[in-house]
């Protein structure tokens, strides 16, 4: 099967971050005398030298196998607490070029940690998807805040097919920096994600695209199985995380 991703670029915007706090969300650093919050992955101090700090066990992990049939992304990382889904990644720079406007990270998430929701089977085995985000990185080369259009799923239940993921539902300002050229950090509200009512406590799915202008493709994703033959995607579920307690 061709992916088609000339109609996934439906609707990239660019827009500015803007500082932004739940009503009822904690204050970080401890401000609200009822919750102790302080979230352990910064995203603006130019490091991922936080993520080493982690208890492994809290950190789903996703790397690239030896012959993937798109290697343009080479490892991800996710880690969840009460507020905030971090993820970072490694890519290749030089195929995921950062020129155009429309070079596009896809993030997909199985929000109830269902299999009996959801879909995407074009990419991912469990094809149990929810939600997906859409959003650019660059622009006119020059790296930008993750702020992506979110998507739901409107297919058969574990079906496939891009179209069905219908039109936008809204946009969220995420958080993001670039570590170096090809290290990135993102990480977004969970009060703020469209159809957040629908999260398990226990966990969600998630795996994530790199592609890039509207001829080609995906440069890159993960999770993804070998394909020593060069021909067929090698699926795999999507990562699995746990949503973290961290507040006391
Ligand atoms: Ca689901």
């Amino acid at each position: 099967m061709k992916l088609n991703w000339t109609i996934a670029l439906m609707c990239v915007a660019t827009l500015t971050f803007v500082a932004c706090k739940g009503k009822n969300q904690p204050d970080e650093g401890g401000d609200d005398p009822d919750v102790e919050y302080t979230p352990l992955i910064s995203v603006n101090d130019n490091s991922v030298a936080d993520w080493d700090k982690l208890d492994p066990s809290n950190v789903a992990v996703s790397k690239a196998t030896p012959n993937p049939l798109w290697d343009g992304v080479h490892m991800l990382k996710v880690y969840a607490d009460e507020v905030y889904i971090n993820w970072m990644i490694v890519f290749d720079p030089v195929k995921y070029v950062k020129h155009r406007d429309v070079d596009v990270m896809h993030v997909f998430i199985d929000i109830d940690h269902s299999t009996s929701t959801g879909g995407y089977f074009d990419l991912f085995k469990d094809a149990c998807a929810d939600l997906m985000f859409e959003g650019s990185l660059y622009s006119e080369g020059a790296p930008i805040n993750y702020a992506p259009s979110v998507y739901q799923w409107g297919g058969k239940v574990n079906g496939e097919g891009w179209e069905s993921w219908g039109e936008a539902i809204g946009t969220i300002q995420a958080e993001s920096q670039f570590v170096t050229d090809s290290i990135l950090e993102v990480r977004v509200m969970k009060e703020k994600i469209p159809g957040k009512d629908k999260f398990s406590t226990e966990g969600f799915g998630f795996g994530i695209t790199m592609t890039q202008n509207f001829e080609v493709s995906a440069v890159g994703f993960l999770p993804q199985g070998d394909t020593p033959n060069g021909e067929n995607i090698g699926r795999l579920n999507m990562l699995s995380v746990k949503f973290t307690k961290t507040m006391k």
